[in-house]
Formats: structure tokens, sequence, C-alpha cells
């Protein structure tokens, strides 16, 4: 199928900005599904409040528009009720670091099959550029006019260490590595993070005088590298991506199911008054 036929497009023009990183990953992220072929009913997305969580609008999938950083508190929900659908949450880096950073590692901790899409543009967009978790030390934002004095997290890190089963990083300058990074994670039994630098030029971008939407996608291309390349090893200081981890472990929604059916109790064997 063609991209048009997994929006909804009666609910254009979208909100985004000319130059946002944002729809670079929307189009990545039906294309990854395309690839996958999987039907549009199999597929629940769940979304947060910000530019990056305004994705389920836009998208032709059962979607849920929720609250600010609660988007995986109600993906759980889904995923325990439905655990035959794939449930995808985007996320802005505040909305999954911040108000969410609780949810974050505890979803990663269970491993329950969810698959979350961090747009990490160092900045709260929507609510006019505030500096976020990712927001580096001596960067600007409307709140930190002077540079940022806090130091930011690094997703990968912090989700390995929580406990993340995938945990990969890309950019939305690289846009055939985010398919291919995006279809594996939306196949793996287990809390998928994926974090993609996204480009937010009106905020983030203006603030730090980094030039255009193209300029700071070229940043992208220049200051990363391939996890492990000779480029990454000449030069410490870039930011790696590709998968970071890609392992099996017990998934939360099975495990739960297998216990369910395990202490399952008979007709025979139900107590006077007791629901077998
Ligand atoms: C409980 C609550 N607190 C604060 C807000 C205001 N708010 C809306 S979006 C947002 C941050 C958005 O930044 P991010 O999640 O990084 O996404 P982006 O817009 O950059 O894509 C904030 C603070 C809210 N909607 N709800
Ligand atoms: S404010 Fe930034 S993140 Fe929000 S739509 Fe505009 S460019 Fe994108």
């Amino acid at each position: 199928m063609a991209v048009k036929d997994y929006v909804r497009q009666r609910f254009f023009p979208h909100l985004w900005c000319p130059g946002c990183g944002h729809g670079i990953v929307m189009s990545s992220m039906i294309r990854a599904i395309d690839r996958l072929g999987l039907e549009k009913n199999e597929i629940v997305v769940v979304a947060g409040i910000g530019c990056s969580s305004r994705m389920p609008g836009y998208l032709d999938f059962h979607t849920m528009h929720t609250l600010h950083g609660r988007a995986l508190a109600f993906a759980t929900g889904v995923k325990m009720g439905r655990p035959d659908l794939k449930v995808i949450v985007p996320m802005g880096d505040g909305d999954a670091l911040a108000i969410g950073g609780n949810h974050l590692i505890h979803a990663a901790r269970r491993n329950l099959d969810l698959t979350a899409i961090i747009m990490d543009n160092r900045i709260y967009g929507m609510t006019g550029g505030q500096f976020s978790p990712m927001t580096p030390f001596g960067e600007k934002g409307t709140t930190a006019p002077f540079g940022n004095i806090d130091h930011a997290f690094d997703i990968a890190k912090l989700v390995k260490g929580a406990g993340a089963s995938f945990v990969a990083r890309t950019t939305t300058y690289h846009v055939q590595e985010m398919i291919k990074i995006l279809a594996k994670a939306i196949q793996h039994k287990g809390f998928s993070v994926v974090e993609v630098m996204s480009q937010c030029p009106t905020y983030y971008g203006r603030k730090n005088r980094l030039g255009s939407a193209i300029e700071m996608m070229s940043q992208y291309r220049d200051l990363t590298a391939p996890i492990g390349s000779k480029k990454s090893r000449e030069n410490p200081e870039l930011v790696e991506r590709g998968i970071f981890v890609e392992e099996e472990r017990p998934e939360y929604s099975r495990t739960y199911l297998d216990l369910v059916e395990q202490h399952r109790i008979s007709k025979e064997e139900a107590a006077p008054g007791e629901t077998p």
C-alpha cells in the first residue's frame, strides 16, 4: 500500500512546522509496518501529548491520544487486554523521560511487548522550547537562555540498564536505517525502544543557531556513526547509531497468561461461590 493509505487525510494539514523531523519518523514507521505486511487492524498506536505525540491523530490504525507522560501506562493496559495486537508508542523526549520517566524504566524492567519510539529533539517543542532531560549541558532553550546547567540522559544506556530487550538509535537523516530498525523493533517480542534524533528547527534549532532543518539533518549525518565503525572508533565524540541490545527475555503478557492458565481452577475444583 502507499503511505497515504495509512493516514487519515481528513485531518491534514498536520500541525508540524515546515522541516520538523516528526513527519519523517511517521512515514518511516508506516513504511516499516507496510514492509512487515501487517494489517491496519493489528496495530494500536498510543501516545501522550506533544508535537511527536500528535501522530495517532494522523494514522489510520487503532489509536489513542492520552495524557502527557502516561502513554506507556495506557499502552500497558491495551497490551494486557489484547496481547495479540502490536502496540506502538510514539513519544517526545519530554514525554518519555521527564514526566514519563518512571513509566519508561518500569516498562523496560517488565519487558512487556511494546515498541516505544522516542523522538529526541532535545526540547519541549509543543509548549514553546523549554529544556528537556535531553537538552545537552550548555545548550539553550526558552527556559535556559544562558545555557542549560543540567546534564542529558543517554537514552540507550538508561533503558538498557532498566532492562529493555531491544534498544536502538537512529536519526531522521538515515531513513532507510530507521525503517529497518523500526521493523525489527516492531517484530521484537519484548520491550523495544528506538530513539530517533528528530530536528525541531523552530525552537531547538533557532535557540542554538543550528540553521535550517536541512542543516540540522546534515549534522545528524556528520556527528553520528554506526556502532563500532571505524568512524566511531576514530572519534569517540560521535553519537553511535544502530542496535545496541537485541535479546530474548520472557515477555510480560505471555508470562502473565501462562500464570493464569497454570492456576486456573475447574468447575469441579471451585469452592462454593468461587468463579472458575
Ligand atoms: C500533565 C501535563 N503537564 C504538562 C503538559 C504540557 N505539555 C504538553 S506537551 C509538553 C512537552 C512536549 O515535549 P516533548 O514530549 O519532548 O514532545 P515534542 O513536542 O518536543 O515533540 C508539555 C510540557 C501537559 N499537557 N500535561
Ligand atoms: S515546534 Fe518543533 S517539534 Fe513542534 S512541530 Fe514545530 S518543529 Fe516540530
